[in-house]
């Protein structure tokens, strides 16, 4: 594997937006995080960050109505200069939300399209489902979608502490097989106890570019 070894130091909370205008004016790299309401998002965030409070955690579903724009500090150790990078992890409303009537569904499409067409920036698009369930519509129909775009993506498999290990991995299987996924393209993820933490910060950073543009810096 890879000697370069990412962690994240920091996250702090930059903006909400519900429209165009709103997002941040700058040209720092972003990854978004996407997924059914309920899937784990903001735990996730909160995990990467390592700071509980960071995204908010809710039990019940649908509550994210806005594109939340997190500034995550990324650093690596590289002989004695370590190496810093910032990029915006983006906490996207959650679809499948079973209350939503069609017309929410609706607005909730236009609103993320015009994030997904406006940003620059966006270098990586997370994935989460729940690995307890077999693939729901709304989540193929997600790929897709993303697909279409022609955006990079990243299969996260949510909650993975909830099941024992010959079940994490005949899951794991049945998602690689639906989605067509070789093991650079999914892995699984336990906020709760940070599995996977390292392997998924040094797999988002392959998408961006440390050393690049103006958000980095070396100390
Ligand atoms: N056991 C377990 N529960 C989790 C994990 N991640 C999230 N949850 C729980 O799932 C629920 C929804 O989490 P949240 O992060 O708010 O989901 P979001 O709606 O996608 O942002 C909360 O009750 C979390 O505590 C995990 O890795 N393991
Ligand atoms: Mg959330």
């Amino acid at each position: 594997m890879a000697t370069t070894q990412w962690d994240i130091v920091g996250g702090e909370y930059i903006a909400s937006a519900v429209k165009a205008t709103q997002y941040p004016e700058d040209t720092i790299e972003e990854v978004a995080f996407i997924g059914r309401s309920n899937v784990g998002k903001s735990s996730l965030l909160n995990s990467l960050a390592r700071r509980k409070g960071l995204a908010r955690v809710s039990s019940s579903p649908g509550k994210t109505q806005t594109i939340n724009f997190y500034a995550f500090q990324a650093k690596r150790n590289e002989e004695n200069q370590p190496l810093r990078h910032t990029f915006y992890a983006v906490d996207l409303p959650g679809y499948g939300f079973a209350r939503t009537s069609k017309g929410n569904k609706n607005e909730w499409s236009a609103f993320i399209c015009k994030y997904m067409e406006n940003s620059r920036d966006l270098k990586l698009v997370c994935l989460l489902m729940d690995i307890r369930h077999a693939p729901m519509d709304s989540d193929i129909d997600c790929y897709q979608w993303l697909l279409a775009l022609g955006l990079p993506i990243l299969v996260i498999l949510t909650k993975s502490d909830k099941l024992n290990k010959s079940a994490v991995i005949s899951q794991l299987a049945l998602y690689k097989k639906t989605f067509g996924l070789d093991d650079d393209h999914i892995l699984t993820y336990t906020s709760t106890a940070h599995t996977n933490r390292r392997d998924l910060i040094n797999r988002i950073m392959t998408y961006l570019e440390p050393g690049k543009g103006s958000a980095q810096a070396r100390e």
